[in-house]
C-alpha cells in the first residue's frame, strides 16, 4: 500500500467548499484476461485467480484526508486487498490532473485505474466490487436486494452528509430542527440495521462502506448540536464500534479527534469572517 505522506499537511487549504461540497455554496489484472461481466455471478474461488486484477493495476487514488467519500474508497480498497497509490489533492489549487480526471464536478474521490477515471465515491465503491470481485463481495447478488442496499446509500447521502451538513450551516432552532431531523434519520438506519451485525447482514457490505465514514463524523456532530448518539441510537453505535474492529475500516478512516479539531477550527474561521463581514 502506498500512503500520501501529505496526508495531513493541507490541513487548512480549503475553503467551505470542502465542507459543503460545492463551488458556489461557500455559505452554508495488467487489464483483465477476462472480466465477468456481473459482480453478482459468485465464482469457485479457484477461478477467482482469473477474475480479479493482477499487481500489474495501476490504481490510484485522488484524495483528501478528511473526506468522508475518499474514506468510503479507501476502505473498498483495503477490503478487496488492492494496492494504491493516494495522492492528496489541495481542494484550493486544484491540480492539472485532477481537473483532467473530474472536469464536471472536480471533487474527491477519483479513482484512476490504469489511466481511465471513475468519479463518485458511490460509483466507485460499485466498480472496485465490479473489477476486484475475487474477495469480500460488497453488494449482494439478489437484484432487489442491490437496489435496497443502492437506496439506503442514497439515504445516507441525502439525509446523513446532507442532514450534518445542515446543523454545521445553521444555528439556533433552525440548527436544533436539523438536529431533529438527523437523529430521525439516524434512528430510522438503525431500524434497517435490525439485530444484524451489518447492514451487509452478516459481513460488512455497500451500506457498511457508505455509512462509516460518517460515524466518525458523530462525535463531531455530537459536540456542535449537544446530544448524544448513544443514547439516542445505541445499535447503530455498536454498530459502528463493530465496523471499526475490522481493519479495512480501522486503517482508512481519521482519527476521529483530529477530525473534530479539523471541523471545529474551520467552523469557527467561518464564523469569524461572517462576523467581519458583517452577516449574523
Ligand atoms: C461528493 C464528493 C465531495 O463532496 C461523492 O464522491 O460521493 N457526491 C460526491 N467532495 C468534496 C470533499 S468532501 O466534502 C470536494 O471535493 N470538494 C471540493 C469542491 O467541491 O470544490
Amino acid at each position: 500500500m502506498v500512503w500520501s505522506t501529505r496526508y495531513f499537511d493541507d490541513l487548512n487549504t480549503t475553503g467551505s467548499n470542502l465542507l459543503f461540497g460545492t463551488k458556489t455554496n461557500t455559505t452554508q489484472f495488467a487489464k483483465h484476461t477476462f472480466l465477468l461481466s456481473s459482480s453478482s455471478v459468485n465464482l469457485p474461488s479457484s477461478l477467482s485467480f482469473y477474475t480479479s486484477s493482477s499487481m500489474a493495476d495501476e490504481v490510484i487514488l485522488l484524495d483528501f484526508w478528511v473526506s468522508p467519500f475518499a474514506t468510503r474508497v479507501k476502505i473498498a480498497l483495503a477490503e478487496k486487498g488492492v494496492d494504491y497509490e493516494s495522492r492528496e489533492e489541495d481542494l484550493s489549487n486544484k491540480s492539472p490532473l485532477f481537473l483532467k480526471m473530474n472536469p464536471v464536478h472536480k471533487q474527491v474521490p477519483v479513482l484512476i485505474h490504469n489511466g481511465k477515471p471513475v468519479c463518485e465515491s458511490l460509483i466507485i465503491v460499485q466498480y472496485i466490487d465490479e473489477v476486484w470481485n475475487h474477495k469480500s463481495p460488497l453488494l449482494p447478488c439478489d437484484p432487489h436486494q442491490r437496489a435496497q442496499a443502492r437506496f439506503w446509500a442514497d439515504f445516507v447521502d441525502k439525509k446523513i452528509y446532507s442532514g450534518g451538513k445542515l446543523m454545521w450551516s445553521s444555528t439556533g432552532e433552525a440548527q436544533e430542527a436539523a438536529k431533529n431531523d438527523l437523529i430521525g434519520c439516524l434512528k430510522l438506519l438503525e431500524g434497517e440495521l435490525g439485530d444484524k451485525p451489518y447492514f451487509g447482514g452478516d459481513t460488512f457490505g455497500f451500506v457498511d462502506v457508505a455509512l462509516i465514514p460518517f460515524y466518525n463524523f458523530f462525535y463531531t456532530t455530537e459536540q456542535l448540536g449537544n446530544f448524544r448518539t448513544v443514547a439516542e441510537c445505541p445499535k447503530l453505535v455498536a454498530w459502528g464500534h463493530r465496523c471499526m474492529e475490522k481493519e479495512c475500516v480501522s486503517k482508512s478512516l481519521p482519527d476521529h479527534h483530529k477530525l473534530s479539531d479539523y471541523f471545529l477550527g474551520f467552523k469557527k474561521n467561518l464564523e469569524a469572517k461572517f462576523i467581519a463581514l458583517g452577516c449574523s
